[in-house]
């Protein structure tokens, strides 16, 4: 049976982004225990930050923690692991395998989403792609060490040019020379890439590391026009047992977005 996760952001910088909670872990923890969420997503500054969440709050709800995210490598700093620039992509790099370091104290996953980058007139798709290959063959073999999973997103369009469909993100990581790398499936950017977002889930279900749930909209499930029931029985059905992360906006305001989310949460991928 999947698991249920909420974002927060800990990251100024991404301030508008779509994270339910914002700033403070002690109250987000609260807030998404009392919902009754099973973990937290942690969208964090740097790998310091990451050492030093405080492990007695997670525990005592208790909580788990279901993924760190790096895109603040991206929002902070304008790092890219495709990057023409051999000493910019190792500063990316570097920034990423800091960040698996400190998310291996936790035997939390780490998800590599906006820090694909970009390809450029400079450095054209096919060369980008190749140091984007070469660098999540380091970062995950670090994450592999270390016993923990590197997951990889897709992302539409609008966001890169890099990896925007399923597909070419399944490619992707079956081209690797490392196999913990996985799939991060998140429905808002599926909405828009993919013809039918079921039918692509199905195709993808052993890749599937973890998904960020969130509607058309990038509201909470449930409060866009996504429709839920084919993709709860294709993530069901398959036997997915990793998280729904809520990667939405707080509207209309982050506890009741998380209460929303846990709401169609509840009515399509959970028994209980
Ligand atoms: C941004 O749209 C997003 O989906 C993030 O998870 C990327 O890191
Ligand atoms: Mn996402």
């Amino acid at each position: 049976m999947p698991k249920s996760a909420i974002t927060i952001s800990l990251v100024p910088e991404a301030r508008g982004g779509p994270f339910v909670f914002w700033d403070d872990f002690e109250r987000a923890c609260s807030e998404a225990s009392r919902i009754g969420l099973d973990a937290v997503e942690v969208f964090a500054p740097d790998g310091e930050t990451i050492r030093q969440l405080p492990i007695k709050t997670v525990l005592e709800y208790p909580l788990q923690i279901a993924a760190f995210g790096t895109g603040a490598g991206m929002v902070k700093y304008g790092l890219s692991l495709s990057h023409s620039d051999t000493s910019h992509r190792q500063r990316a790099q570097q920034f990423v395998r800091s960040m698996i370091h400190a998310a291996a104290t936790w035997n939390a996953p780490v998800i590599v989403g906006s820090m694909q980058g970009r390809w450029t007139a400079e450095c054209d798709c096919a060369r980008a792609l190749a140091f984007l290959r070469d660098s999540l063959n380091q970062l995950g073999q670090a994450a592999y060490d270390l016993g923990i999973s590197l997951f990889f997103e897709p992302l539409n369009r609008y966001e890169t040019n890099m990896v925007n469909t399923i597909d070419d993100a399944v490619a992707l990581i079956q081209s690797l020379d490392v196999r913990n790398v996985k799939l991060l499936v998140d429905l808002f950017h599926a909405n828009i890439e993919e013809p039918n977002i079921a039918g692509s889930l199905i195709e993808a279900l052993p890749y599937i590391g973890h998904i960020h749930l969130a509607d058309s909209n990038r509201r909470a499930a449930g409060y866009g026009h996504i429709d839920y029931q084919p993709i709860a029985d294709a993530i069901c059905a398959g036997g997915y047992q990793g998280y729904l992360s809520a990667e939405v906006l707080p509207l209309p305001d982050s506890v009741s977005a998380a209460e929303m989310t846990m709401q169609t949460f509840r009515k399509f991928f959970s028994t209980t």
